[in-house]
């Protein structure tokens, strides 16, 4: 390949790279999910597949947030699955990372089949244990 092919196929690869960033790009402005503890702790979960469809593998967000809206360092745990069909995540969706505005990093989210979905959030705060249970269709 000469260096003007290589540099033409450089500038397509780029420009299809482009052309594909807002389907990678995470729309994180608002939720695709929310709940609330017992305790009245709010969690929001930004996703960087929005609107959540199956089949995907993706990255959330996780925010905890008091009842007056300020982050809250939190433990958390996430469960789910389908509780009509008695099964659970196909994946393992682990918490890697809290990013710099306090939120933490959720990767490897999938779901593999349309229904009813149940995702258990576990929260420790202050040594105190709560959950969040958000219910929702894909
Ligand atoms: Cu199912």
């Amino acid at each position: 390949m000469s260096m003007s092919s290589l540099r033409n196929f450089i500038m397509i690869a780029i420009s299809l790279l482009a052309g594909l960033s807002p389907l990678l790009a995470a729309d994180l402005n608002a939720p695709v999910l929310t709940g609330t503890t017992a305790e009245g702790t709010r969690v929001e979960i930004y996703s960087d597949l929005n609107p959540l469809v199956i089949n995907r593998i993706h990255t959330w967000h996780i925010r905890i947030l008091d009842a007056q809206g300020a982050y809250l360092p939190a433990q958390l745990n996430l469960s789910g699955g389908m509780p009509e069909h008695d099964h659970g995540m196909p994946t393992a969706p682990q918490i890697t990372g809290q990013l710099e505005n306090g939120d933490y990093l959720l990767e490897g989210m999938r779901f593999h089949m349309p229904g009813a979905w149940q995702l258990l959030i576990e929260l420790i705060i202050d040594d105190t244990a709560q959950t969040a249970v958000i219910d929702f269709n894909l």
